[in-house]
């Protein structure tokens, strides 16, 4: 018998070897292939740049920085603005209490309490007749002192403020010093040689700095002290 297949049978095989050929997985293709050894390819060309990828995620927190420098000086006050317009008129203030009782005209320098006595150096000089008035003004009298205890008293008055009247005169009767109710002299610190009538016109009396008296004329312009 003739080995030859037909030529019917080859057109069915063929296309089944040709499918082997070109499906390299179903006829292996290192085993069909044949192996041979060549030259590396010149590189290709870079590609294009892709698209730029999406943000990332937010990183930890940094660490706290150092402390800066503290400022050098202190900005100059700028000059005052203009004033504002006038605000309205407020409501009218309750009244107040009342004030100290004052003596008008009258005001002590320096004043002591003795006993039931309140003993005050007026605020001014003056002649015998307007010291006078001070006292009566401020509803005070004259101060003659009655005894040695209130002449230290006078004595240290005359030492503050100078030569002081004493309340006592004897214009009334040339001789008889008499204090201002009109009472004769309980008791007296004349200098050695005083009351001497100097000149005819002596009928006041004021103090010396060793706390003795003299009579004086009454224009001399001297402090005295009112007693209350
Ligand atoms: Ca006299
Ligand atoms: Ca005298």
């Amino acid at each position: 018998m003739n080995s030859t297949p037909p030529p019917q049978l080859l057109l069915l095989v063929l296309p089944f070897l040709l499918l082997l050929q070109t499906w390299p997985s179903l006829a292996e293709e290192k085993q069909i292939l044949p192996s041979c050894t060549g030259y590396p390819g010149i590189p290709g060309s870079p590609g294009n740049n892709g698209l730029p990828g999406r943000d990332g995620r937010d990183g930890n927190e940094g660490r706290e920085g150092a402390k800066g420098e503290k400022g050098k000086t202190k900005g100059l006050q700028g000059p005052p603005g203009k004033s504002g317009p006038s605000g309205e008129m407020g409501l009218k203030g309750e009244k107040g209490d009342p004030g100290p009782v004052g003596i008008p005209g009258f005001t002590f320098i320096y004043w002591t309490a003795h006993k039931h006595k309140l003993l005050a150096v007026t605020h001014t000089k003056g002649n015998f007749e307007n010291v006078l008035k001070l006292c009566r003004e401020a509803e005070g009298l004259m101060f003659y002192p009655e005894d040695e205890e209130e002449n230290s008293i006078l004595q240290s008055f005359h030492r503050k403020v100078g030569i002081l009247y004493v309340g006592a005169t004897d214009a009334k009767t040339e001789g008889t010093f008499m204090d201002l109710n009109n009472k004769p002299l309980s008791f007296t610190k004349w200098k050695a040689g005083e009351p001497n009538n100097a000149g005819g016109n002596e009928n006041c009396i004021h103090t010396l700095d060793n706390g003795e008296w003299n009579d004086t004329s009454c224009n001399g312009e001297f402090y005295t002290v009112c007693q209350f």
